[in-house]
């Protein structure tokens, strides 16, 4: 396979409702899609989850729609894939350039889709497919209010969802959680600090162990792994890490040093396939609980999701929800839905390509260009 062109558009999709988390709200989801065509005429499809500000971690839609014109579509001028160990050498092309692992991870996510879809094998399988069906959770934004939280656990539980994780901040945290124990006893439950805290309110995370939470994730800086280890060693609840976690070497340095015994891993936040596979690894070899997070992805960025959560070593729920949490409409049809409640297949899709409908996302594109 040989890459031929690469497009890169950024959309403006329609949420149904705003996502609200410690560092703020989301109201419609701005994001860019790469797709590369090959010399073959095959064509992949890749999500960036960089987000419009640089609240969750530094990057932003506008830094990497720069990176991947300037540094990163550059590099993969006339690529060319003949097995997947070819395409785990596109992150050694990428890493003379520091960082901006969302922006690498669209264009090398976009690179895997399409040669799955040159060569006609489904994604998943080329990752590494172990299983036909995943389980999810669902993560549910800060509500205004406790009793629209209770509301909001009520349906999610009644849709079959595995696991319920709340996002919390400073006054809305200890309460809530205590609710949602009292009303719905002893469901899989976990919170998301999104790094609200620091160090000097460990008194205070302390008290989140009596509730029996599955786990507690980045509640300290979003680049930290010292302090985690620090607060590890004095709350029983296990930490999970999700913003500082970048790659395979951030597992295994805060793994050595005990700052977590969870990794929420993002492909598109560690930079794309590749690296995922490696995090993947060491997590089993090192028996660390591995699930897959979300960046409330589109349709595309959902099955991608799908397809590596479908590896042997995720042993806990993700994020991955149905698109219809999201979305009216998706740029994927048929859309992602529960195959039973709670959970999704993972379908032998050689690439997202033959999902997406190119007619209707073409209302939602705000700008393109083709490289
Ligand atoms: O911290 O996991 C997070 C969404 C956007 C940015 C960061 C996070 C999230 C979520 C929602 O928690 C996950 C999803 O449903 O896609
Ligand atoms: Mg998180």
């Amino acid at each position: 396979m040989r890459v031929q062109s690469i497009e890169l558009r950024r959309l403006r999709l329609p949420m149904r409702e705003p996502f609200e988390a410690s560092y703020g709200v989301e109201r419609d989801k701005d994001v860019i899609l790469v797709t590369v065509q090959t010399a073959a005429g095959a064509l992949g499809y890749g999500e960036c989850v960089a987000m419009s500000s640089p609240h969750y971690t530094e990057e932003t839609a506008h830094t990497a729609w720069w990176m991947l014109i300037d540094f990163l579509a550059p590099q993969l001028k006339a690529l060319q894939v003949t097995t997947t160990a070819d395409l785990f050498t596109i992150r050694d092309r990428f890493a003379p350039i520091r960082g901006n692992r969302m922006a690498k991870a669209a264009l090398e996510m976009a690179v895997w889709d399409a040669f799955a879809n040159e060569t006609q094998q489904p994604l998943a399988r080329l990752l590494g497919q172990a299983r036909a069906e995943i389980d999810v959770g669902i993560s549910i934004g800060i509500q205004p209010d406790i009793p629209h939280l209770l509301r909001k656990v009520e349906g999610y539980l009644a849709q079959g969802f595995r696991r319920i994780k709340m996002k919390v901040r400073p006054g809305f945290d200890l309460d809530a959680v205590r609710a949602v124990r009292k009303a719905f006893g002893d469901v899989p439950l976990m919170i998301d600090a999104n790094s609200a805290y620091t160090i000097a309110d460990t008194e205070h995370l302390q008290r989140f162990d009596e509730f029996g939470l599955l786990m507690m994730e980045q509640p300290l800086g979003w680049d930290d792994i010292v302090d985690h280890a620090a607060l590890q060693r004095r709350i029983a609840t296990p930490i999970c890490l999700d913003e500082s976690i970048r790659s395979v070497d951030d597992v295994r340095r805060a793994v050595e040093l005990g700052a977590c015994r969870v990794v929420n891993l993002k492909p598109g936040r560690v930079g794309g396939f590749a690296e995922s596979i490696e995090i993947h690894a060491y997590c089993q070899r090192h028996g660390i609980d591995l699930w897959c997070g979300g960046m409330l992805e589109t349709g595309i960025g959902r099955l991608h999701n799908i397809a590596l959560t479908s590896l042997p070593g995720f042993t806990l729920p993700g994020d991955t929800a149905p698109s219809a949490r999201y979305f009216a409409e998706d740029v994927i049809d048929p859309p992602v839905e529960f195959s039973q409640p709670g959970m999704l297949a993972v379908e032998p899709l050689p690439g997202v390509a033959s999902r997406v409908r190119e007619r209707r996302l073409d209302k939602w594109v705000v700008e393109a260009t083709r490289l």
